[in-house]
């Protein structure tokens, strides 16, 4: 069987774009295919953290998984810091991976950018800022979630289109570890194939993989971004959901349409409203193509809710048990645990380490 692996940072609370760029992935991924959804906690203190907040969204990521129809009776699910291979594995790939290589990496410069909060490129007051403000994880996040996704042999990896540069990253480190340290050497030593480590493929989804914030059609949908009424929060409440919409930012052209490049916010609202329904885009456009935003937006919030509503009734029900996501995640943990470790163990041992 195929392997899946993918996860997310509790960083806060997931939001639509987590749910249809990746989240409801996991469930159709499960079905046929050997999969391990993590939550990756050791990415979220790569930001400065709150040890009480990280807890808490730990666990609610967890039940959100769950209550999205992750089902632990087919999928693994655990909890990133609980597998200690992630951190070993990521070291041996560190010194495996040119600086150069997560240089590159636009997540890095967009968040350090932000944590430096400062506009412009004037190079000795990014340097100065930098050495600041910006954490050494920060930048070496990447080979950390190759680490993740490499220890699994993962073949496909369910993510949002923001992600696929560090699939790319993934692939191109699992290359070079196999050109160095696999082949003939290894494959005498009983190593398959002479694949030291597999080179997964991203699964990014047609519709979904790029929700754009509320406020701004232009950039994605985030848990970071300081304003809440950016983004719908899995566990917003009918209220919230339909003041958000409202509030949306929207333009002034007449009708609706996908796809107009001076309109990204017609566009991101008219795919929540697909991903929603799961109507086609030429009935959408049959039904909502002569809408004002005012008639469009209530209907848009509805459908919204109706998506949102067994999950979040799920929720609700596994909150009030915690011992039972315990037990799931500690099982998780440990049939992970075993599948990581092999790893690791098959990886030092290509490296030269005594094992
Ligand atoms: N806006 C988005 N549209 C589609 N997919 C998205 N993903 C994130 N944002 C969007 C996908 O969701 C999965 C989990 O994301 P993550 O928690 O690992 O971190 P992220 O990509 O950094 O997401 P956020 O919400 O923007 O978190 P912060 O603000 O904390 O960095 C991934 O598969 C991602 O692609």
């Amino acid at each position: 069987r195929k392997r899946v692996l993918s996860g997310a940072q509790p960083t806060g609370i997931l939001h639509l774009g987590n749910y249809y760029g990746a989240i409801r992935n996991y469930v159709d991924l499960q079905e046929n295919r050997d999969a391990f959804y993590t939550i990756v906690d050791l990415h979220a203190i790569t930001v400065s953290h709150d040890p009480k907040e990280l807890r808490e969204s730990t666990r609610t990521t967890a039940a959100l998984y769950l209550a999205s129809g992750v089902d632990p009776k087919q999928a693994t699910i655990f909890v990133q810091s609980q597998v200690k291979a992630h951190t070993e594995l990521s070291w041996l790939l560190q010194c495996a991976t040119p600086i150069g290589w997560l240089e590159r990496m636009i997540q890095f410069k967009e968040k350090s950018r932000k944590l430096r909060n400062m506009e412009g490129d004037d190079e000795e007051e990014v340097k100065r800022r930098s050495q600041e403000s910006v954490s050494t994880g920060l930048f070496t996040y990447p080979v950390l979630m190759a680490a993740d996704i490499l220890l699994y042999r993962a073949d496909l990896v369910p993510v949002g289109e923001d992600q696929k540069q560090h699939i790319e990253l993934t692939r191109d480190i699992a290359v070079r570890i196999n050109d160095k340290y696999g082949g003939k050497k290894w494959k005498k030593r009983g190593g398959r194939g002479g694949r030291v480590l597999s080179v997964p493929e991203p699964y990014i989804p047609p519709v979904g993989a790029r929700i754009m914030s509320l406020q701004d059609g232009t950039s994605k949908m985030s848990k970071s971004a300081e304003n809440d009424a950016s983004r719908i929060n899995l566990l917003d409440t009918p209220k919230q959901i339909e003041t958000k919409f409202k509030r949306a930012k929207t333009d002034a052209f007449e009708g609706l349409e996908f796809g107009n490049p001076e309109r990204p916010e017609a566009t991101n609202l008219l795919s929540i409203y697909q991903l929603a329904t799961g109507y086609n885009k030429e009935s959408i456009m049959r039904e909502c193509g002569s809408m004002r935003w005012g008639e469009f937006k209530p209907k848009l919030a509805e459908a919204v809710i109706a998506s949102l509503g067994p999950l979040q009734s799920r929720y609700n029900e596994l909150v009030d048990d915690p011992a039972y996501l315990d037990a799931i995640l500690k099982e998780g943990a440990e049939k992970a645990s075993g599948v990581a470790e092999q790893t690791v163990k098959d990886v030092k041992d290509a490296m030269g380490f005594l094992i």
